[in-house]
């Protein structure tokens, strides 16, 4: 297949790329478009050239699997270069999602054109990279500094209607008639003279603008290195000539490219793509149609799934075992969608058509109709094992019956009804509505159909899926369980909450575990009897200490839920370590890691060695999304290849009389780190 080929329009040069799925722009596309450039650049009949794609989108970016080879010529920069040095007019015909390097095209032609559905973006930052082919120089010399750093920083893309108010698209055309009113455009223009040139205008910025957004977006670029290299390379723009300028952001991309965060956040968004797929499942596997879903209680966890089925229009009949509880549950959903009002997520008019969509219930009958239901009640396996018999009584022939448990059996609960081959996961996070996270677990009698409409579904509600097998905890909260024990024993042993929350914050989580504790609340799963005291965290409860909502657990909180390290947490701790004989030492922010973040690398080769991930940057997959493990460090296991395997096995061994009677090497590390191996 010829990927760019050239049409003629009387005296306009069509270039057409035909790149599938999105139309990155490798070698050949980049090859192909300086060819026809040169063409139109020969030949005196040509007047104008328009620049349009085939498939579902304008150029999506630079072709990202080609980061980190040699890039073969001609290189992007240059040919943009080329491209914009026409002394014929070049026009840029968008529809999709004119991305990275395609809006960097789109820039370096003379004009644009764009349908209205079109997304126009720099999303670089999200790759831990910089628009590297003129991007931050270009940008910001047609929309201002200000909303360059916007896009540039922010990485999130605009319509094409605004990018019209902002002088970004030209021309809006027809949906379906952008080729033709592209050309049409470019005859208009054909003979204008001067042309004009991005790279020829000035940036306008306002003074302090640059300090005023860092200070204003500190919080969500900390940790990240790419977002201030785009600001530098933005002000180089402001400050110096286009060339200038242009040097600039080449260094500080050079730079990026090969950072571990870089590669890091590159893993992720091919790991996020990878998830999706199911080893061993024909891809016309046959999906089974969900039209109407059930939701078996109404809790926090209840309601926040059906949120998600109700804001794609699919009807939702939840149920509850008590009027109050089910009046409770709906009054939070419906406060839920208000607040998306109140911040603009959603308009008024969406919520009423949400809102009329969810049938409350307290009869099982009607769950009869539901060609999915999800249960969501309390995490015990005789509960739900009671709720699945009486599940698979109610629904019909057919429907899919999932457990949102977190750490149950699923084979067990399968068991219970006549169907197992039609139950599976649904493991959401909480909160369900907003959590992108979904762990699919795939049981032994889990049919393909069935695990195949899970993942589709998960995709139509936004979510980010992962399949994991059974075992207790699947990916995620089997790994949990490691760092959290050690995590207990530190602060047992002589480390303050605080120390290893600490450790956890500069890591680049946004909370370290006893923060976490503190704001879920210590009385989780408490038997509130204020003698038993086997646990901190029950002593902690036995003294009135239940976390964030009490004012105090590990910390003290004052009435805007400020903390502080508390003498008393500290007070009751070292008693309660006295009182178990374990002897306190200095611990080191070296210990904590190794001791809390290795155990976790191990969990996770233990995971893969089982089978119970597909692939180890699914489990990457489940730490970002769900955990929030910082997306530059790449998830457990890219970090673990990052730091080298060797050094985790190391720091494994010269703890592991402090990691407890449950700890055991993965053989599957071992022989990795022996071999110079990575996971990913
Ligand atoms: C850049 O441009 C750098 C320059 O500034 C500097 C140069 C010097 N390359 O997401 P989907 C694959 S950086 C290679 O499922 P959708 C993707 O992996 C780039 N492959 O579809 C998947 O493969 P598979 C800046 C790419 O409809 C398939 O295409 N641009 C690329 O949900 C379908 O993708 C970006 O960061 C790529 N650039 O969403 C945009 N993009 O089927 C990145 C996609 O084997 N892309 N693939 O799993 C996106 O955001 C989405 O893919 C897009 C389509 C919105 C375009």
């Amino acid at each position: 297949m010829t990927i760019i080929t050239t049409e003629r329009a009387g005296d306009v040069l069509v270039v057409i790329s035909n790149n599938p799925p999105v139309n990155a722009l490798g070698h050949a596309v980049r090859d192909g478009l300086a060819k026809a450039i040169d063409a139109a650049a020969a030949d005196p009949a040509i007047k104008a050239v328009v620049i349009r794609c085939e498939g579902r989108t304008f150029f999506a970016g630079a072709d990202i699997t080609e980061f980190g080879k040699p890039m073969k010529d001609p290189q992007l920069p240059e040919l943009l270069e080329r491209i914009e040095a026409l002394d014929k007019p070049v026009v840029a015909a968008i529809h999709g999602t004119a991305l990275g390097g395609g809006l960097e095209t789109a820039l370096a032609c003379h004009y644009r054109v764009a349908v209205p559905s079109a997304k126009l973006g720099l999303p670089e930052v999200k790759l831990g990279i910089l628009p590297g082919a003129g991007g931050t120089q270009r940008l910001p010399r047609v929309v201002g500094a200000e909303a360059a750093l916007e896009m540039i920083v922010g990485g999130a893309p605009i319509g094409a209607k605004k990018a019209a108010e902002v002088g970004l698209v030209d021309r809006l055309a027809a949906e379906d008639n952008l080729a033709a009113e592209a050309i049409a455009f470019a005859r208009e223009v054909a003979d204008k003279r001067p042309l004009p040139r991005t790279s020829e205008r000035k940036a306008a910025a306002e003074p302090g603008m640059f300090e005023a957004f860092r200070a204003k977006n500190a919080k969500k670029m900390k940790g990240f290195e790419a977002p201030e290299a785009c600001i530098e390379a933005i002000q180089a723009a402001v400050d110096l000539p286009f060339r200038e300028g242009l040097e600039v952001e080449r260094r500080l991309i050079a730079k990026l490219i090969v950072s571990d965060q870089s590669k890091a956040q590159r893993h992720i968004f091919f790991a996020e793509r990878a998830a999706a797929k199911v080893d061993g499942l024909p891809t016309d596997t046959p999906l089974i149609p969900v039209k109407s879903v059930g939701v078996i209680g109404a809790g926090t966890m209840g309601g926040g799934i059906a949120m998600n089925f109700l804001s794609i229009g699919v009807p939702v009949t939840i149920l509850e075992a008590e009027q109050a509880a089910l009046d409770r549950g709906v009054g939070v959903i419906a406060k839920n969608y208000a607040n998306n009002v109140k911040s603009g997520r959603m308009t008024e008019a969406q919520v009423e058509k949400a809102m009329a969509l969810l049938k409350p219930t307290l009869s099982y009958d009607d769950l009869a109709q539901a060609d999915l239901v999800i249960e969501a009640v309390f995490e015990n396996m005789d509960v739900k094992k009671e709720v699945f018999a009486r599940l698979d009584k109610a629904a019909k022939p057919g429907a899919i019956l999932a457990t949102n448990t977190s750490y149950l059996d699923v084979d067990e609960i399968a068991s219970v009804t006549a169907r197992p081959e039609y139950v599976l996961g649904m493991h959401f996070f909480s909160p369900a509505n907003v959590m992108k996270l979904l762990e699919v677990v795939r049981g032994a009698k889990t049919s393909d159909s069935v695990l195949a409409t899970a993942m589709a579904l998960a995709k139509q509600i936004r979510k980010i899926a992962v399949v994991a097998g059974v075992c207790h905890g699947f990916i995620g909260n089997r790994m949990l369980k490691p760092r959290q024990d050690q995590a207990g024993q530190l602060i047992l042993e002589g480390a303050k909450p605080s120390d290893v929350d600490r450790v956890f914050l500069d890591f680049g989580f946004p909370m370290g575990p006893f923060q976490l504790a503190d704001l879920a609340g210590l009385d989780i799963g408490w038997h509130r009897d204020p003698t038993r005291r086997e646990t901190v965290r029950e002593a902690l409860c036995a003294e009135g200490r239940l976390g964030q909502k009490s004012g105090g657990g590990f910390y003290d909180y004052d009435e805007k839920r400020q903390r502080t390290p508390s003498p008393v947490a500290e007070r009751i701790i070292a008693e309660f370590a006295a009182a178990k004989g374990i002897p306190q030492r200095q611990i080191s922010d070296e210990e904590i890691r190794e001791r809390c973040l290795y155990t976790m690398v191990n969990e996770g080769a233990k995971i893969l060695e089982e089978g119970k991930a597909q692939r180890a940057s699914d489990i990457d997959v489940v730490w970002v999304y769900g955990y929030g493990w910082p997306v530059y460090r790449g998830g457990p296991m890219l970090w673990a290849d990052q730091i080298g395997l060797k050094t985790v096995v190391d720091g494994l061994k010269r703890q592991a009389d402090r990691l407890g009677p449950d700890f055991s090497l993965s053989p599957l590390l071992v022989a990795k780190a022996e071999k110079g191996e990575t996971f990913n």
